[in-house]
């Protein structure tokens, strides 16, 4: 030990009737460096939990007590090497805490999930250095939470909720490891952040160290989708509902109707009836042609009814909509279809033209499948997918029949809509789409 050194030992501080209270937790090691006033041990008794601190800064050079051992006032904690003349300040008192049960920590909240929101809410507490992953501290549960006075403070420095902390700590106390490991998992993106946001992130691979490559930028139209999708994925609850409507009628009808419509310069597809199956749907089940404000807890429910639909383009996907389409009949529907799937095609869709949507339809039916999962095209609660029509067999008083199925995949917004209602709109869809006399009727 050099000349300007001194050793101080640091002993539990006087706190009146003070004898034989449990160790529950040493913070510090043998060689380690601490600062003034830095937490040594935490101790508990029946009505708290308190942490003693050093009266001096330096190296710990020799710790005297154990964790799980008891101490009384006046007993030795640790001995500390200090440079320079350093001198024992007086011993501050405890720093006390309630000692909360040890029950397990709450679980995290069960808040009633927001509206579709870009990211999650800043720290409430102070917490300049808090990863933006963290999220906000719930105060009640906070000053429950089972941990001694450095560890909340700690946790307060970092902001770091403790309800989302799980504590190692004898009967389940937190510790300042159990912080820094939630902090480190909030950080790596693995979880940490109990479901306050923090997504896991997806490894990158160095590809061309397995062969040769090509990098393809994305096209602006999938760069500005993309984040829309992705949104709509990790924010709202999608449940697929999925069926089949017997469409054998409605092909034989349409193909009484094709030729002559095709003289009026329309190409009656399936997609046009879907439409109008589709509006007689939505007028049918108003919360489907509705929206959760931004709050999340309104339904919007819109008195117009316009139909996106999602075009293929050599640019990437799209979504035109047809603006008021329970005012069209089929014809003005098929017309209104091609001539925005062309805009579409041709990349000269007009932004209002993309704008104001209901309710989207998504069909591979042109192009093949049997049922896919459509993203719903949020904020809009549900979309349906459709896939290709086939002749299948089915059973029909006593004997097995072919019939024309179309598959049908409506992925709903479980907050707004619940599966019984889903389960109804499909089968409501399923039971037009095969009595497709009214799909033909003029619209008033
Ligand atoms: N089952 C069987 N055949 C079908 C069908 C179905 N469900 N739907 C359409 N068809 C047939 C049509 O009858 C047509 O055949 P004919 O030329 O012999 O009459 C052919 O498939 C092509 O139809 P189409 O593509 O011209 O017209 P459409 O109304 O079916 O579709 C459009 C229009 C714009 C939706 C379509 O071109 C398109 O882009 N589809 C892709 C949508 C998409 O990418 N969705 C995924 C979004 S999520 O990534």
């Amino acid at each position: 030990m050099s000349a300007a050194e001194s050793l101080v030992e640091v002993r539990v501080p006087d706190m009146g009737n003070f004898k034989d209270v449990a160790v529950i937790d040493v913070l510090v090691k043998a060689g380690d460096t601490i600062e003034p006033e830095a937490p040594l041990v935490t101790l508990e008794t029946e009505k708290a939990t308190m942490d003693v601190p050093s009266t001096v800064g330096g190296v710990i050079e020799k710790l005297h007590i154990e964790k799980g051992g008891t101490v009384s006032a006046g007993d030795l904690v640790a001995t500390v090497r200090t440079q320079g003349a350093a001198a024992a300040a007086p011993a501050p008192a405890a720093a006390a805490a309630p000692a909360a049960a040890p029950a397990p920590a709450p679980a995290p909240a069960a808040a009633p999930a927001p509206a579709p929101a870009p990211a999650p809410a800043a720290p409430a507490a102070p917490a300049a250095t808090a990863p933006a992953a963290l999220p906000p501290i719930n105060e009640p549960g906070f000053s429950r939470a089972y941990a001694g006075p450095s560890v909340r403070k700690f946790a307060r420095e970092l902001g770091v909720d403790l309800t989302r902390v799980k504590g190692s700590g004898v009967k389940g106390r937190i510790t300042h490891d159990d912080v820094k490991a939630f902090v480190k998992s909030a950080m790596s993106g693995s979880g940490g952040g109990g479901g306050g946001g923090a997504l896991p992130a997806v490894p990158a691979v160095d590809f061309a160290a397995f062969g040769p490559i090509e990098t393809q930028p994305l096209s602006r139209i999938q760069r500005i989708s993309g984040p829309r999708l992705h949104a709509s994925w990790v924010n709202v609850p999608h449940v697929t509902q999925f069926d089949e409507a017997d469409i054998t009628e409605l092909e034989a009808l349409r193909a009484k109707l094709k030729d002559a419509a095709g003289e009026r310069g329309i190409k009656l597809t399936p997609l046009a009836f879907i439409v109008r199956a589709c509006v007689k749907a939505l007028q049918a089940f108003p919360t489907f042609n509705a929206s959760l404000d931004a709050s999340g807890t309104n339904l919007i429910l819109k008195k117009y009814l316009n139909i996106g639909f999602a075009a293929d383009t050599p640019n990437g996907l799209v979504v035109p909509v047809l603006h008021e389409a329970d005012r069209k009949d089929v014809y003005e529907v098929a017309r209104q279809l091609g001539e925005l799937s062309g805009a579409a095609r041709a990349g000269k869709l007009a932004a209002a033209q993309m704008q104001g949507g209901c309710f989207t339809i998504s069909s591979l039916g042109g192009i093949g499948g049997t049922a896919f999962t459509p993203i719903i095209n949020a904020p809009e609660v549900a979309i349906l997918g459709v896939s290709r029509s086939a002749h299948k067999p089915v059973y029909r008083d006593g004997a097995f029949v072919p019939r024309l199925m179309l598959p049908l995949s409506l992925s709903y917004d479980h907050r707004v809509i619940d599966g019984a209602a889903a389960a109804r709109f499909t089968t409501f869809l399923a039971n037009t789409l095969a009595d497709p006399q009214a799909l033909i009727e003029a619209v008033p």
